[in-house]
């Protein structure tokens, strides 16, 4: 074959490649666009398959035979599943169960067709929540549709990141057919110190990527083994509850303190917010002790379960199901544990030890009416959509962080020899202005709301007041003995207590927050490691919106051009939002250390690691790139500063964040 042919067969095959990415990324937009109406006839590919694709009856499209298929059918025959409009609960367990066998026949679809066809059918016979999860998770995790973004959450389940004065008014502007722009203010008044820091709790790009990393690491993965699940679900938690700290450093209150079982809830929550379905959100008044709660656990069990686990890492191992141990007291024991107390299916004994978090989040849910007696639906901590909006999470939070804590505390402390690398020397860190800001961010509220064909759309949205940041950089200058492959770890934790008392280095670094964990070739001699705020590793761009997804994809299809946009793991929903990078800080200038560590690149599991978000994420489908604890070099008791003061391969300083009010 002559070049000329091999390169227009090339093409050909790169052509049909971006033809089917957008297709398929219009099949998705699609099926959850005005999720809770019926498909359009103008979406007739879709509407044709809900009437007529029959997935009881098409064994060989599905990798499992069709079994998956054929028992949700049987379900919905047999009237089992949830009635649509209807709220959804994931710690519903009937619920979750009903929107894990859509996941399963999703996941067992053997080509996209028939993905697309099962989606759709099962679309118009299932609760939308349930439907909305599945979808999310099956594209999440299904390599039929690795290339696919999914909208944002917030766009597609406004009334799960909104509050209900914003859905009324969205009401009116669709019934007046006036379009309307609405400032979304967050939860109660200054009265409450805890508004202080709503920024951070109701922000919803926080709220996005909460409810995506747990679609990436679900506790009821039973698929395809994900490295280091457990210590994921510790570290990425950990890292809210230092961010949410140094938050509320930055507004001039106290880090927030543990949840205790046996003492009354200090803070409620007034959500306002309302369901889709189900009316409102529960509100939880200031100091209400805990009840029991009928039908999901007694105090009295968390605090039996609470003991359990403890006792399990006082005695270094946890005891599984056929009695046998599995030591803990090694620097993989955060990573069962982890599995220990979400529970997650990975869990070696869930009899024994519980679900402390699951449970928890449901308890703590239902304390508005612990009984039943007034029929509420789910508090906000029974969503991952909607749980950081609640002080009571992040209490909940730094409750299970202190019990994480006390096992990390037992593990033996870093050695010199463990911590020093020879090869560098860190000479200086030159980082620019840190300053943060308050900002406009408009969002789509379209999905709010029901539709007819035979009404037309107005264009409402909502915007709210979010941190951002400018943009920084920072450059590592360094000395190396040899040319290698290094890794660079960077670190911010606050300087100061709430009394503007100096935290010790032990405080300091459980207090730390990771920036950045990266790879790079640095050669002998001296050189200098530039970065930027926007390369890393913990932190995503924002999301592409609903709107602009569903205008730029149609566009593709109908030219037949490629996506304008990136679909690789950059499109990724989980990841802290780029902008949240830096805590507040104060108009003065709040002050943080600023810590670059390098080590050996022998630390990097993978040969090649893009950047990503894989700090606080993992990379989808492959292993966790760093091979070193989750926290490393400060995940451990620090026993004597001098062990770390004396590092050559250690770069630490103080730097000031400026918030910019003038902005
Ligand atoms: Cu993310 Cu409690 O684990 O919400």
């Amino acid at each position: 074959m002559k070049w000329t042919a091999v390169v227009a067969a090339l093409l050909v095959v790169v052509a049909t490649v971006a033809a089917d990415d957008a297709h398929k990324q219009q099949v998705v937009n699609r099926l959850l666009n005005r999720i809770t109406c019926h498909i359009p006839s103008a979406y007739a590919e879709l509407k044709n398959a809900a009437e007529t694709y029959d997935p009881a009856h098409d064994d060989s499209h599905y990798t499992d035979g069709g079994e998956a298929a054929r028992h949700l059918v049987q379900e919905i025959n047999d009237h089992r599943v949830l009635e649509q409009h209807h709220w959804f609960s994931l710690f519903n367990t009937r619920q979750r169960e009903e929107a894990l066998m859509l996941v399963d026949v999703l996941l067992h679809a053997a080509d996209f067709a028939t993905f697309e066809h099962s989606a759709a059918y099962f679309r118009e016979k299932m609760n939308e929540g349930e439907f909305v999860y599945a979808l999310y998770v099956a594209v999440t995790h299904s390599p039929l549709t690795d290339h696919v973004v999914l909208p944002p959450l917030y766009e597609v389940t406004p009334h799960m990141f909104t509050n209900s004065e914003i859905i009324n008014k969205a009401y009116t502007a669709k019934m007046t057919q006036t379009p309307g722009d609405f400032n979304m203010e967050f939860t109660g008044t200054s009265k409450n110190e805890e508004q202080r820091v709503a920024y951070f709790g109701e922000d919803i790009g926080i709220n996005s990527h909460h409810v995506h990393w747990h679609m990436d690491f679900p506790f009821w993965w039973n698929g395809e083994h994900i490295d280091r699940k457990g210590e994921l679900f510790f570290w990425a938690h950990h890292q809210l509850t230092a961010r949410f700290d140094a938050e509320r450093l930055s507004n001039w209150l106290s880090p927030v303190d543990e949840l205790h079982w046996d003492h009354p809830i200090k803070d409620g929550f007034a959500p306002h917010t309302s369901y889709k379905f189900g009316g409102e959100f529960p509100t939880r008044p200031d100091n209400k002790a805990f009840d029991d709660v009928d039908g999901v656990a007694r105090m009295r069990d968390m605090i039996i379960t609470e003991s359990r686990i403890r006792d399990a890492i006082a005695h270094g191992y946890v005891e599984k199901e056929d009695g046998t141990h599995v030591n803990i007291d090694n620097e993989h024991g955060i990573d069962v544990l982890g599995d220990l107390i979400e529970s997650s299916v990975y869990s070696p004994n869930a009899a024994y030890y519980g679900a402390l978090h699951n449970q928890a989040h449901r308890v703590l849910g239902a304390q508005a009416d612990p009984h039943g007696k007034f029929n509420m639906p789910p508090g906000v901590m029974e969503h991952f959509e909607t749980a950081t909006r609640d002080p009571a999470f992040f209490r909940l939070h730094k409750y299970m962080d202190n019990i994480f804590k006390e096992h990390k505390d037992k593990l033996h402390p870093y050695t010199k020899e463990e911590l020093q690398y020879a090869n560098v020397q860190i000479t200086e860190v030159d980082v620019g202005e840190l300053s943060t800001y308050f900002e406009d961010f408009p969002f789509d509220l379209g999905n709010a709301l029901d539709t007819t064909e035979t009404v037309e759309d107005v264009k409402v949205t909502a915007h709210v007041s979010r941190l951002n940041h400018k943009p920084f950089t920072y450059n590592i200058h360094i000395n190396a003995n040899h040319a290698e492959k290094v890794t660079v770890r960077v670190l911010l934790a606050p300087k100061f207590d709430e009394n503007h008392v100096a935290l010790d280095i032990n405080q300091a670094r459980w207090a730390g927050i990771e920036l950045d964990t990266f790879w790079v070739d640095v050669p002998a001699g001296d050189s200098v490691i530039e970065r930027s705020s926007s390369d890393s590793n913990v932190a995503i761009p924002d999301r592409i919106s609903f709107p602009t997804l569903i205008h730029d994809t149609d566009e593709a299809v109908a030219n037949g051009s490629p996506l304008s946009f990136e679909t690789d793991h950059h499109a990724r929903g989980c990841g802290h939002p780029q902008r949240l990078l830096l805590p507040k800080g104060t108009t003065n200038g709040m002050d943080f250390h600023f810590d670059v560590y390098i080590s050996t690149g022998e630390d990097s599991v993978h040969d090649n690691v893009e950047d990503g978000n894989h700090g606080y994420c993992g990379m989808h489908g492959q292993k966790y790139p760093d091979k070193k604890p989750m926290g490393f070099p400060y995940d451990r008791h620090i026993p004597d500063r001098r062990l770390y003061d004396g590092l050559k391969n250690l770069h630490t300083q103080t730097v000031k964040i400026f918030f910019r009010e003038d902005h």
